[in-house]
């Protein structure tokens, strides 16, 4: 058997251009790789998720909606989990950590970040987390900012606030050292971007890991 693929994650706030770049590095690997984005909105319990996002008015409780997204990503664990270990390089579109600090930044009274994490505990941890962070407002001048629900300048300051508390408080130390790395885009071209997402990739490629991490 060969050496497992790697889990790498491209996080971030709204419009940071994390799509793109996902598909650009998933390209870049070519055959040898899958590209899954979150919410993945093609299963029944995404096609859910869709409509909350879409129609400002959808009666759900933050409680149910949150379960859904985390849902979404235990529907999707086996197959990770196999293209890994079938040596396929696994290219995430958010994940986890949007789960938390979307659902944690609305300030739902008992819904903390305890609260936020424990039902994605147990899924695949990425082999290594690239989170696209810009100058603050730039994300609201990408074309359709705005339309879906969260796309806000001022939920995106707090959902901003609370990935970075995440990431201090509730992700170890060691992870933030030596799995994680934080990339400015601010007044980046794509092409720019696309470089230094593919360097820091082919290094985590390059070091391997047998072990699979968990949250
Ligand atoms: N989002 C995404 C959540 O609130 N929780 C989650 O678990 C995930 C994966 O969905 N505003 C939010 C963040 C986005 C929205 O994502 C849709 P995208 O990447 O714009 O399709
Ligand atoms: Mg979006």
């Amino acid at each position: 058997m060969g050496p497992r693929g790697r889990l790498i994650l491209i996080e971030g706030l709204d419009r940071t251009g994390k799509s793109t770049q996902a598909e650009l590095l998933a390209c870049e690997l070519g055959s040898n790789s899958v590209l899954l984005k979150f919410p993945d909105r093609t299963t029944p319990v995404g096609q859910l998720i869709d409509d909350y996002l879409k129609n400002r008015h959808n009666p759900l409780p933050d409680q149910a909606i949150h379960l859904l997204f985390s849902a979404n990503r235990w529907e999707a664990a086996r197959r990770i989990e196999s293209a890994l270990f079938a040596g396929k390089h696994v290219i995430l579109d958010r994940y986890v950590y949007s789960g938390a600090a979307y659902s944690c930044a609305k300030n739902v009274p008992g819904m903390d970040m305890k609260w936020c994490l424990d039902p994605e505990r147990g899924l695949i941890k990425p082999d290594f987390t690239i989170f696209f962070m810009n100058n603050g407002h730039e994300s609201e001048q990408r074309a359709g900012f705005g339309d879906e629900r969260y796309e806000t300048v001022q939920f995106q300051d707090r959902v901003k606030h609370t990935f970075l508390e995440l990431f201090e408080t509730w992700e170890n130390a060691s992870y933030r050292e030596n799995n994680m790395r934080f990339l400015n885009v601010a007044n980046k071209s794509i092409t720019e971007v696309a470089l230094e997402v593919k360097q820091i990739a082919e290094k985590c490629i390059r070091q391997g890991q047998d072990e699979i991490l968990r949250f």
